[in-house]
């Protein structure tokens, strides 16, 4: 049986403990309108949809310039350092607040680590305009991160989910997806395809072409492309090629990597 590790961080006073409650289908966790609530690290196991979830419910992560308490400074260690131990980060925001630095500096984190983020959005039963809303946060994603599709985003009111288990599918999928092994031939068959109906980006004049590619052996989709030029490929190169990658295999809501090697890299010559 599938076992996946959920952590839910976010500021203090997002519903966070809420959430984590409504997830158990039990009051755990105190919750209520003050801030900074929550003081410890909540653990529980639940057997749901075939899937062994271990649910972490966290105290809000305040800004350090904000603390002036050692217990608070503790916890917050602990609480960054769970993210290594975690599969998937559900972070909430306080749909009635704006998008904090705070926010994106938690998503940062997460990101780095390479685990499965979702950016949650809550309380979206405050927000007059749900539709607007959505539009303008999909955008501001779309704009700032990348491909988007590394990031998940969620819209909710803790308060009254309407389906837990839609939720949890949602994450399961993205977890098996995370675990994707694509083999070498199946690989090889997409650099084909492209080769024979893309145009690539010029470097130097030149279009820059796969020659070969492999997965490497990480807990998260990364990948090696061997290129036909010896010059180190732009951000922008390395997005087009990440775009088609993650169309063709689905690998949507996770992390990836490509590393991409240069014609006169040694490991080449070896092989
Ligand atoms: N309107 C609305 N209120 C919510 C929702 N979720 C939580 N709340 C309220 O927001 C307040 C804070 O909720 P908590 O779940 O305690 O928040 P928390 O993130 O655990 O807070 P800390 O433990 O202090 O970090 C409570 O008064 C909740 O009832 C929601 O979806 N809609
Ligand atoms: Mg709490």
């Amino acid at each position: 049986m599938e076992k996946i590790n959920f952590l839910i961080v976010g500021k203090p006073n997002s519903g966070k403990s809420t959430f984590y409650n409504t997830l158990n289908n039990k009051y755990l966790s105190p919750t209520g309108p003050e801030s900074g609530l929550t003081k410890d690290i909540f653990k529980s196991e639940v057997k749901i949809l075939n899937t062994n979830f271990v649910f972490f419910d966290t105290p809000g992560l305040r800004r350090k310039n904000k603390i002036n308490d050692k217990n608070e400074t503790k916890l917050t260690y602990e609480v960054i350092n769970l993210i290594d131990k975690i599969d998937v980060v559900f972070l909430l925001v306080d749909s009635s607040e704006n998008l904090t630095k705070q926010d994106l500096k938690i998503a940062e984190i997460v990101i780095k680590r390479k685990k499965i983020l979702f950016v949650v959005f809550n309380k979206i039963d405050l927000i007059d305009d749900i539709h607007k809303f959505k539009k303008e946060q999909k955008l501001y994603f779309l704009d700032n991160y990348s491909p988007a599709n590394t990031i998940n985003l969620k819209f909710i009111s803790a308060l009254s989910i309407e389906s837990i288990e839609q939720i949890l599918k949602t994450v399961i999928r993205t977890f098996k997806i995370k675990s994707l092994k694509i083999s070498t031939p199946k690989l090889n068959n997409f650099v084909r395809d492209i080769l024979k109906n893309q145009k690539f980006p010029k470097i130097n004049k030149i279009e820059v072409k796969p020659k070969y590619m492999v997965q490497t052996d990480d807990d998260y989709p990364r990948f090696k492309v061997f290129l036909n030029s010896s010059k180190k490929v732009p951000q922008t190169y390395r997005r087009f090629y990440e775009n088609i990658l993650r169309k063709k295999f689905s690998l949507i809501g996770v992390p990836i990597k490509i590393d991409f090697i240069n014609s006169k890299n040694p490991y080449l010559k070896k092989n």
